[in-house]
């Protein structure tokens, strides 16, 4: 039993109750039988005093029609965190005891309601920070990461069969149509579980939010940024040079987009000590960066980039934000910021042409927008899109798919290799087992008790 809406004063509140006692349960609490899936308006007494504690709705569900897949029955009674706390002592009283956190979602696993990812699938559904969040969430919760792993799956268990034919009969060799038509099969299943791992990034980017690290010059107006970009002033903004020395994160929506914007010190090229640790802490987070805005004051002359920018550089997108357009004319921002100037100021010219720049005033908001959507943009050039589909995989499934991508490769390795007498076919299929067993790792489909309560923990109560 949970309380599964938040707590606190609300309309209603909804009490969930799972298990096989539930249909006995309600009938004692109550009086009369629930018809499942019907909505009944009861009173709820007290066991002992049979004081009235709240008129609730009671809704039964029979196994195996419910989340979890057991007997369900939920109340929803009237919001008020006594009357919750009453009505879950009553429960408890008659012999209910709480649910630990994703308890329910567990059973619904365990019942074979959902698949692991699914289960996955429900927390990242409620924990959507933006819609394309919100939408990879809801494809995974569907199951299209499942029926991704199942052709995989399918297709190396053909693999996998071929090449057993032939463990048992130790004078033979896998004959070189088969070798060859297994060969290309597991080339098949290595390409498709590449292509899942290099979703990983923007499934980081999609519950994180796409990783901004703002940089630039002391005073450049970086935290008068991420203040406009925000939407309300969460960093101190001053003249003096070198005022921000921690870090500053905030997420905010770009579009669909969720974005962590954080904020740093100035590259100050002669900075004191404390300044100096800023800077370094700098480089770090611009080093996780998806993408860098490197914010020039178009009022000041450009200071020239530093080595270590461009080097960071190489793999994350940059763009080019030219701040206190309000400052100067069109004309001179337009310049301040073509390509030519950029490169007079160190911008190596392999980069140039992938760094987009755009003039803005972080004081009247001008050009704001176009950067937003620039930023957006950029997001969206992480996706790995296959028509509507968006699949993002989590740290958990790119470990499983890692080790599957490793099995694969060394199976590769002996279907390949050319050596006489060609490699034992036992060899093959361990490898191709291990990758198999990886992969079902991700849908749960073998036991791991540790693993599974670890998962479930980082659930919310009530789910
Ligand atoms: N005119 C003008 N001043 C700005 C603009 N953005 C920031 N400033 C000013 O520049 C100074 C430094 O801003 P701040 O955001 O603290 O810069 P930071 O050191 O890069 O974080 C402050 O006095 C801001 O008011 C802008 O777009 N236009
Ligand atoms: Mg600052």
């Amino acid at each position: 039993m949970a309380l599964a809406t938040p707590a606190g004063t609300s309309a209603i509140a909804v009490l969930r109750i799972s298990g096989p006692l539930c249909a006995g349960f309600s009938r004692s609490l109550y009086g009369i039988s629930l018809s499942p899936r019907r909505a009944h308006v009861v009173r709820h007494r007290e066991t002992g005093s049979n004081r009235i504690l709240d008129t609730v709705v009671a809704t039964y569900y029979e196994s195996p029609a419910s989340y979890t897949g057991e007997d369900v029955l939920e109340l929803s009674c009237h919001g008020n965190p006594f009357i919750v706390r009453r009505l879950m002592d009553d429960l408890c009283a008659r012999g209910c005891r709480l649910a630990r956190p994703g308890e329910f979602t567990q059973r619904a696993f365990l019942g074979g309601k959902l698949d692991l990812s699914q289960a996955e699938a429900v927390m990242d559904v409620i924990r959507a920070r933006s819609e394309r969040a919100l939408a990879a969430a809801q494809q995974q919760l569907d199951g299209i990461l499942g029926r991704h792993l199942a052709r995989l799956n399918s297709e190396l268990l053909d693999a996998l069969a071929r090449v057993e034919a032939y463990i048992d009969f130790p004078d033979e060799d896998l004959p070189v149509e088969d070798r060859d038509l297994v060969r290309s099969t597991v080339d098949r299943v290595l390409a498709g579980t590449r292509r899942l791992l290099a979703t990983q990034r923007y499934g980081e980017i999609l519950r994180q939010g796409i990783r901004t690290v703002i940089l630039g010059a002391p005073n450049a107006g970086k935290s008068s940024l991420l203040n406009r970009l925000v939407g309300y002033e969460r960093a101190i903004v001053s003249a003096e040079p070198g005022t921000t020395r921690d870090f500053i994160e905030e997420n905010f929506l770009a579009g669909a987009h969720s974005v962590r914007l954080i904020d740093t010190a100035g590259l100050n090229p002669a900075p004191g000590e404390i300044e100096r640790m800023g800077i370094e802490k700098t480089y770090e987070r611009a080093r996780a960066a998806d993408l860098l805005l490197w914010v020039v004051d178009l009022s000041a002359p450009t200071p020239a980039l530093t080595r270590e920018i461009f080097d960071l550089a190489h793999s994350p997108a940059i763009l080019v934000v030219g701040n206190k357009a309000d400052l100067v004319s069109p004309e001179h921002a337009a310049m301040a910021l073509s390509i030519g100037e950029l490169e007079k100021s160190g911008l190596p010219a392999i980069l140039a042409p992938h760094v987009a720049s755009l003039a803005v005033s972080a004081q009247t908001g001008d050009g704001v927008p176009a950067l937003i959507a620039a930023i957006e943009k950029v997001a969206e050039g992480f996706q790995h899109q296959t028509g509507d589909e968006i699949i993002a995989v989590n740290a958990r499934h790119a470990h499983a798919l890692e080790r599957a991508r490793v099995s694969l490769e060394a199976a590769l390795h002996f279907l390949r290799s050319e050596a006489q007498p060609p490699s034992p076919p036992e060899l093959i299929a361990s490898d191709l087992r291990e990758a198999l067993e990886a992969m079902g790792e991700i849908q749960g489909k073998f036991d791991n008790e540790r693993m599974l309560d670890r998962l479930f923990a980082t659930f919310c109560i009530g789910k």
